[in-house]
């Protein structure tokens, strides 16, 4: 088998980059390791920037996006029994889109299997050879038969958990946080139209959305904690506490999904070594607070798409040599503002109340909802800095 691109990967910076290449003109297979109505359901992201709802505009990608996904202006922070709202379309004239990582999945496979692309799920002992020169991605295809797909480049797209980074010698940067979010989704209408981030002394929780039926929540947990540790009533009794403000009703609704999220930065550089390219968790990841993981995939795949383009076409290098320092640049903006959402809003040392830092964080809040420049500041972030911008 040979291709131009071996993409290793089918989440979103996976699917994502195999379509921009497309729509230029280079060809690319996709190897996932899990089924496609694995990938399909996986309940993750919400939140998709304004850069990132552009860009699937731009690309032919928004259909669904456009008729289901819940279009909002702002999002409350609350704190000290009072809740305060941040107006993004006031303070920057843009707005966020709430539309499941799921959704995006399954509109980008539906769109690049309608082009004919070739999308290989359930393959396993996936392997990179020949990364500095002549690329081969060794794998058991589905019908349990070795193959290997000869390509000009690879794209680690394998997040997190996957081998396309150890392949690359690489710095690590990394902080890990001493607290998780025990997440549920919920058959219930949401009673809120926007987001809240409600910060407790009893620690975090954050009211989110999916559809006018479904209900997206989280509470902030120790680290080592076991979903089945939680009853149904518990959760319930805990949300309603933590995010208690004048005139705010919780529906309350039958449990769809359950789990446990650690809570972790983490940073590799370089993002290239010779022809084997990371792009999106297989590289960094944040702390779901600032909403930013499934956005910066996005962006690190569109300044690859182009890259790879200029080098494969027109055998341009400046790009696939630029790339791993243009990404980090926007990547150290997320991770900072993940970081420092994180901070704000989480209750560092639930056991050992640090009266220091509670008073530094009530601060920083009151600061943030008070001052005009301060709260432009988190709506500039949140909604997401423009692709172009130099950061
Ligand atoms: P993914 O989505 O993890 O996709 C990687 C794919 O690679 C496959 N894979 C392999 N395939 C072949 N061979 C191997 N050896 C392989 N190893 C792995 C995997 O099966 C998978 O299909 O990475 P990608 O594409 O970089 O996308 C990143 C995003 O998924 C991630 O950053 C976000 O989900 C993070 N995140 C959020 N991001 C946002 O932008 N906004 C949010 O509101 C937001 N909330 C969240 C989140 C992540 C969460 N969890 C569960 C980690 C909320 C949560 C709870
Ligand atoms: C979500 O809806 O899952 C969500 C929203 C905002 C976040 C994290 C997760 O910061």
């Amino acid at each position: 088998m040979r291709t131009q691109v071996g993409i290793v990967g089918a989440g979103p910076a996976g699917l994502l980059l195999s379509h921009l290449l497309a729509r230029q003109g280079i060809d690319s297979v996709v190897l996932e390791c899990r089924s496609r109505a694995y990938v399909e359901q996986r309940v993750r992201a919400g939140v998709l920037e304004h850069p990132t709802v552009e860009l699937l505009r731009e690309t032919g990608l928004a259909a669904r996006l456009d008729q289901q996904g819940l279009a909002h202006e702002g999002i409350s922070l609350r704190f000290d029994g009072g809740d305060h709202r941040i107006d993004f379309a006031d303070l920057v004239g843009r707005g966020i889109v709430v539309y499941g990582q799921q959704e995006v999945v399954k509109d980008l496979i539906a769109a690049r299997l309608a082009d004919g692309a070739d999308i290989r799920f359930d393959v396993s002992d996936v392997a990179l050879d020949g990364i500095t020169d002549a690329p081969v991605i060794g794998f058991v295809d589905a019908d349990g038969k070795r193959r290997e797909l000869a390509c000009d480049v690879i794209a680690g797209c394998d997040g997190f958990h996957g081998i396309s980074r150890a392949a690359v010698p690489h710095t690590v940067h990394d902080r890990q946080y001493p607290f998780a979010w025990l997440g549920i989704l919920a058959k219930a209408a949401p009673t809120h139209h926007e987001l809240v981030y409600a910060n407790h002394e009893r620690g975090f929780s954050l009211y989110s959305m999916r559809s006018p039926e479904v209900t997206r929540l989280y509470l902030q947990v120790p680290p080592d904690t076991d979903a089945a540790d939680w009853s149904e009533a518990q959760i319930w009794d805990e949300l309603a506490v933590r995010l208690a403000a004048e005139g705010f009703v919780l529906n309350e609704g039958p449990l769809i999904e359950m789990g446990v999220t650690g809570m972790r930065s983490f940073v590799a550089e370089p993002m290239r070594h010779g022809r084997l390219f990371l792009a999106g968790d297989a590289a960094h990841i944040v702390p779901p607070t600032g909403a930013k993981g499934m956005n910066l995939a996005i962006a690190d795949v569109r300044v690859l798409a182009d890259a790879l383009a200029e080098f494969l076409r027109d055998h341009d290098e400046s790009g696939i040599d630029s790339y791993s320092r243009t990404c980090l640049r926007r990547v150290w903006r997320a991770e900072h503002f993940s970081w420092w959402m994180t901070s704000m809003m989480h209750n560092v040392d639930a056991a050992d109340t640090d009266s220091f830092t509670r008073q530094l964080q009530l601060s920083q809040l009151r600061y943030t909802v008070s001052s005009r420049a301060a709260a432009t500041s988190l709506a500039e972030n949140y909604v997401g800095l423009p692709h172009q911008a130099a950061l």
